[in-house]
């Protein structure tokens, strides 16, 4: 039974909620599908209880680094590069490196999607510091104490055509929509999709990273597949924990950007099948190309979203 007014989820502040009353707010929100609009952003309905918690309850250190991504732009793959940039030094020998053995997912854990969603308050304590933790959360939705601190902040972002087109894949893989290819573009045009709009959340990003670049990075799928080494150097610059001319000289760029490539990757038996947090775990490595939307959008389609990125991203100096 509900023990709330359905006008409640405008009234009453998140952070006021019991535990016990997160099931009646969630319920009072506009949904679409299996989407729930909180604050102005589509959330998937089975993660606003991780969102609502880790926005009243997670608490910031300045050495934290929290990689923020939009879905299907290549979290998994910027997963892996900064598991591997930051641990470096434990873990020399590349045969034994723990991505051989493991999703990047569980190495890097989703706060929202996964340690919030499980438990209304984790337990934290054994992540070792700097703890690397990933949020799909806009950059207004952080937590404050995220927002007050000085920890570091990557973002990804993708060309939206490809960005779409692998949504789509992954939507449809692992049943979470039954629209059509067609609805499903629909809706993202008006930015009903998975912490959507999506051009809103590339923008909160990336009009922090111009006023506090030195806190957050904001980095293009498109760019660092094209220049793996260089951004790599620039992510570990950016962290504070640059490349020695000596680790550059015995190759350790290229051996991370080849260990976190979508062609090593994807091969490893550990990422071929199963599940890692209720997804197939192969969805997760589909294409990993730049331009696969033209096997899919319609010239109107292309046309449409070139329409809608052009005008929202007019004047911000953001390219795709
Ligand atoms: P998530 O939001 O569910 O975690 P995410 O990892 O962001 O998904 O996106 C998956 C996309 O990244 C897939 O793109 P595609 O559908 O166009 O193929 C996937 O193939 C791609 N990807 C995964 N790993 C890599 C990698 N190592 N290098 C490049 N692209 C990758």
């Amino acid at each position: 039974m509900s023990t709330l007014d359905p006008s409640f989820s405008q009234h009453l502040q998140e952070d006021e909620l019991t535990p016990d009353q997160y099931g009646d707010f969630i319920s009072s929100l506009p949904t679409a599908g299996f989407l729930s609009q909180y604050r102005g952003f589509w959330f998937p309905t089975r993660f606003m209880q991780g969102v609502l918690s880790l926005q009243k309850h997670f608490q910031a250190r300045e050495t934290d680094i929290l990689m923020m991504t939009p879905p299907k732009v290549g979290t998994t793959w910027l997963k892996a590069i900064l598991f591997a940039i930051v641990n470096r030094k434990h873990h020399l020998d590349l045969q034994k490196h723990p991505l051989l053995t493991n999703n990047p997912h569980i190495l890097v854990p989703y706060l929202d999607l996964h340690l919030y969603n499980q438990k209304e308050v984790p337990d934290l304590t054994s992540f070792p510091s700097p703890r690397l933790f990933s949020t799909h959360l806009p950059y207004t939705l952080l937590p404050t104490s995220v927002k007050d601190s000085t920890c570091k902040i990557v973002y990804l972002y993708r060309n939206p055509k490809d960005t779409f087109v692998s949504l789509w894949h992954f939507l449809k893989n692992n049943g979470r929509t039954t629209d059509s290819f067609e609805e499903t573009f629909d809706k993202f045009c008006q930015g009903v999709s998975n912490f959507g709009p999506y051009w809103d959340h590339v923008l909160s990003y990336w009009n922090e990273s111009l006023e506090k670049p030195q806190r957050v990075l904001c980095l293009r799928y498109e760019e660092l597949k094209e220049r793996p080494t260089t951004h790599l150097k620039r992510i570990a610059e950016f962290l504070g924990c640059p490349f020695s001319s000596e680790e550059e000289t015995k190759g350790m760029v290229n051996d991370i950007s080849r260990l976190c490539s979508f062609d090593y990757l994807s091969k490893l038996a550990v990422n071929k099948s199963g599940t890692t947090h209720n997804m197939k775990t192969e969805s997760l490595f589909r294409r990993g190309e730049i331009g696969d939307w033209v096997n899919y959008l319609t010239p109107q389609m292309s046309k449409k979203l070139d329409d809608i990125f052009k005008e929202k991203f007019h004047g911000t100096g953001l390219i795709f």
